[in-house]
């Protein structure tokens, strides 16, 4: 297929409830969706990168000039057969894999429009529905707190994943574990933690949580596997990941014993399942690590953590729990056991609402330019 058009849609979604990480606390989610066009079909991929450089040092800003600088005219006018010519012809650029991935994942689901395969199947997924949980934000008070879990597990969230920070953590784990000593529970420091702090992390210890992800520093292994010789809780690495070898290193060095797959954090499907099958041969469970996307982003998740591998829940929830008005249906709703149903294909099984995505766009280009 030749790609004749690509669009950028740069867009912003108020949040339901704001989200707050160790980083800071946001009110709507900006994003990137880019459209590929080939053959009458079109596909769609969204770009996750944040408004500041807070989780990741990619931005709105720097991954739209990656995008119209240097990967659209990589991938305008070409013939693409397979989601390898992508990867080809991104190869030359380093870093930027949230730009990356997002065109990539776009190519991914015209591919799969194409041929009428659905993106799990594309991607060799084995489960017609997923076990999900939910990422619950840092709040004001305690009491908030417990305000929010509870909505949550009352809405049939079966797994939990608390946000930590210094001085938000052990109290916090302490209170929500008394309060529900049988839930599935893990926290996400995003970095906000130092091999200083080895002996607090510790304490976590005494909560059997499922996993402590991140708790050192966004690029570190070192520590990390020195912090995991301290704890019993298996550390999950997040951020630290940013590709298959990265994967392998925090492995063969013991920085974790489980792995946050994040599609866009590490460039798209095609690494993304490389992690899952190297981790899979080394009995390393991985999960699927969310973005708060749109529902563009959650059927790419979804997809995703149908793979055989994906053995502990994934923080993709419903579609509701992100946006009033996601810019693609159908949404996505939890199935009574915590699980949402992988969407059929073709594709990602989601189309882009034109209307809705007016509404939330800030600004757009098509290629060719005119
Ligand atoms: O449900 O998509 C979701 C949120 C999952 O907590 C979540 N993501 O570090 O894992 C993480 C955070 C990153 C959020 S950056 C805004
Ligand atoms: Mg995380």
């Amino acid at each position: 297929m030749r790609i004749t058009h690509i669009h950028l849609y740069h867009i912003s979604l108020p949040y339901v409830h704001p989200f707050e990480t160790s980083f800071g606390r946001e009110l709507e989610r900006e994003a990137i969706l880019v459209a590929v066009e080939a053959d009458g079909l079109t596909g769609w991929g969204e770009c996750v990168a944040g408004s500041g450089p807070w989780y990741s040092y990619e931005t709105i800003g720097t991954a739209w000039h990656v995008l119209v600088d240097f990967l659209v005219p990589a991938l305008l006018g070409q013939e693409i057969s397979q989601p390898a010519d992508v990867v080809a012809r991104f190869s030359r650029v380093r870093g930027h894999a949230m730009a990356r991935a997002s065109l990539e994942n776009a190519v991914w689901d015209l591919l799969g429009r194409a041929q009428g395969l659905s993106l799990a199947q594309m991607l060799g997924g084995v489960r017609p529905a997923v076990p999900v949980g939910v990422s619950v934000g840092i709040e004001p008070t305690l009491d908030e707190l417990l305000a929010q879990v509870e909505g949550y597990v009352a809405a049939g969230y079966g797994r939990v994943k608390l946000k930590i920070k210094p001085g938000w953590d052990v109290a916090v784990v302490r209170a929500v574990r008394e309060r529900w000593p049988e839930l599935p529970l893990q926290v996400d420091a995003n970095s906000a933690y130092t091999l200083a702090d080895a002996a607090r992390l510790a304490e976590l210890d005494a909560f059997d949580l499922l996993l402590i992800e991140q708790p050192l520093h966004h690029d570190d292994m070192v520590d990390h596997a020195a912090l995991q010789r301290r704890l019993r809780t298996p550390i999950c690495l997040d951020e630290s990941i940013h590709s298959p070898q990265h994967a392998r290193w925090a492995l063969d060095i013991g920085a974790c014993r489980i792995i946050n797959v994040k599609v866009g954090r590490v460039g798209g499907f095609t690494a993304a399942r490389q992690i899952h099958d190297l981790c899979a041969e080394r009995g390393v469970p991985v999960w699927c690590g969310g973005m708060l996307e749109t529902n563009v982003g959650r059927a790419g998740n979804l997809a995703l953590a149908a793979l055989p591998n994906f053995t502990l829940p994934g923080d993709i929830s419903a579609s509701a729990r992100y946006f009033h008005h996601d810019i693609a249906a159908p949404d996505f709703t939890l199935n009574a056991d915590s699980t949402i149903t992988v969407p059929g294909g073709p594709g990602s099984g989601v189309q882009v609402l034109p209307e809705r995505l007016a509404a939330a766009v800030v600004r757009s280009l098509v290629f060719p330019l005119g």
